[in-house]
Parts: structure tokens; C-alpha cells; sequence
């Protein structure tokens, strides 16, 4: 029997399936690798908003882990929710000795309907106790400014917020276009690699209310590529499309801002 890819998130539960550790499933599912999820905390939402959350104690987490590392072999995991310090500090301890394989820390900050996921408090710690651990973060743009601190009013502000938070230890950095105005016809995001090297991607930016578990899906999906071992060039590449194609062809569920279309085939351009 082959041994199979494996894989996992630490990430909050959404009960509407649409984002975190639901949607990092989905996809792990659609990218043909087998997905484990270690739950940190469990909102009740739905496609009007967030209306609830619980934090898990921070023994179960430690639970979940060890339960992880005593029987499985995972090549990469991201992180999601952490919703406060404590959180963090329980999921640093954690991985401090590298047991999943490559980390990409996607700094989940507010959803894109305003409900905070991150106390302002934890800010720092997840700074200054995860960016060193991190091979890749992935912020979007709001999260790229209040963590680098800049305005990000423009390319060569969103350059250097890059640099900035790469001086705090992740390896490589991937900041997200704003995509907040029906003005904007390109989502361009910005990477820059440990080697140095950078790069722009870009996708045409889709009118829709379906995009719950956007940042989940991209950073679940760079994890999949990573553990197949695809680059992070390769895997960020191959992630912004399959996200955009997940956006773009929209499925009918939920009454507002529903989710993205996890089923869709590689074939789809
Ligand atoms: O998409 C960000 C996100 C992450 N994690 C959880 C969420 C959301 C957004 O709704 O609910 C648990």
C-alpha cells in the first residue's frame, strides 16, 4: 500500500462549511490529499455573518496534536483562526519541534464581514511566537497592514511591508490584492521567496457575494501543492488559480455571502 500525502490544518471550525478548517477539508479533498484538522476554536455563522463563537481549551488542542503526532506522517499544515494569545502560545509549543513538515501561516486577522477571528491583543504573539516558525504567511491586505504597520497605498508600499515582514522570520511572504471596490478589474498579489526573488500574480477580479473561505482555500491549497512537492513558487501559482477558478464558477448556496465552489476540476481555466 502506498503511503498516502497527509496533511493538516489548525484552524477554527466554521459551521457553515464555507470557511476555516471546513474549508481547508474541501479542499485538501479536491487536491487528492488526505486532510487532518486540529480544531482551536468553533464559530456558528452562516452566509449572513458570524453570530457566535467558542474557543477549545487549550489541553484539547494539545490533545488533538499529540493524537496527530503519535500515528501520522504530515508533509505540511497551515494555521487559520487562533482567536487569542493563549491560543497561539499552546499552538507554538506545538510545533516548535517541526513535526507536520512545512508551515504556512495564514494570519487570519477579521472575517470580510467585520467579525473578529484575532484579539487585538494577539497580535504581537503571533508575531513574535509564529513568524519565525513560518516558511510562508499569507496575509491579505488588511491583515498586511496592521501587521507591517504601512498604508500599503501602493506598489512600493506593499514591497516593502513584504520586506518588513519578512524581517520577522517567516521565509517567504505572499501579500494579497486588495479586492474590496467592483473598480478593481485585477487582483494582483504580491511574493517575495527566501531566495530573494519576487513576484506579481494576478486573476481578474469576479463580482460575486460567494466568497467565504477565499484566504482558506488559497493557503490549504498552497499546503496540498507543497506536500506534493510541488516549489512554493509552483504551489502559490498553482493555488491562485484553482482559488480564482473556485470563485468564478459560483454555486447557489446559502441566502448572501455564500461559499466558493470547492468541486471545481483542474481542466477549468
Ligand atoms: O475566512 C476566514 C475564516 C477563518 N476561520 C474561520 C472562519 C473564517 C471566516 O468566516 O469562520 C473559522
Amino acid at each position: 500500500m502506498n503511503e498516502f500525502i497527509q496533511v493538516l490544518t489548525i484552524a477554527g471550525s466554521d459551521s457553515d462549511g464555507s470557511a476555516g478548517a471546513q474549508a481547508d477539508l474541501k479542499t485538501f479533498m479536491a487536491r487528492g490529499v488526505y486532510g487532518m484538522s486540529v480544531l482551536t476554536a468553533a464559530v456558528a455563522g452562516n452566509s449572513f455573518g458570524i453570530h457566535d463563537s467558542i474557543n477549545m481549551p487549550a489541553s484539547f488542542i494539545k490533545s488533538q496534536v499529540k493524537d496527530i503526532k503519535d500515528d501520522f506522517k504530515v508533509s505540511a499544515f497551515k494555521t487559520g483562526m487562533l482567536s487569542d494569545s493563549e491560543i497561539i502560545h499552546t499552538v507554538a509549543d506545538a510545533i516548535k519541534d517541526k513535526p507536520f513538515g512545512t508551515f504556512v501561516l495564514d494570519p487570519v486577522i477579521i472575517t470580510k464581514h467585520g467579525a473578529m477571528l484575532l484579539e487585538a491583543e494577539a497580535y504581537q504573539t503571533l508575531i513574535d511566537e509564529l513568524f519565525p516558525l513560518a516558511d510562508l504567511i499569507t496575509p491579505n491586505f488588511y491583515e498586511a497592514k496592521k501587521l507591517s504597520g504601512l498604508n500599503l497605498e501602493n506598489k512600493e508600499e506593499i514591497i516593502k511591508a513584504a520586506h518588513k515582514l519578512r524581517n520577522l522570520g517567516p521565509k517567504n511572504i505572499m501579500i494579497k490584492g486588495e479586492h474590496s471596490d467592483d473598480s478593481i478589474s485585477e487582483v494582483e498579489d504580491y511574493v517575495l521567496l527566501e531566495d530573494g526573488q519576487s513576484f506579481w500574480i494576478s486573476e481578474p477580479y469576479v463580482k460575486t457575494d460567494h466568497i467565504n473561505g477565499t484566504g482558506d482555500t488559497l493557503s490549504s491549497c498552497i499546503v496540498a501543492e507543497i506536500a506534493k512537492g510541488h516549489t512554493t513558487e509552483d504551489a502559490i501559482k498553482i493555488a491562485k488559480t484553482f482559488t480564482y477558478n473556485a470563485i468564478k464558477h459560483e454555486i447557489a448556496v446559502g441566502h448572501k455571502y455564500g461559499p466558493i465552489n470547492h468541486f471545481i476540476k483542474d481542466d477549468i481555466q
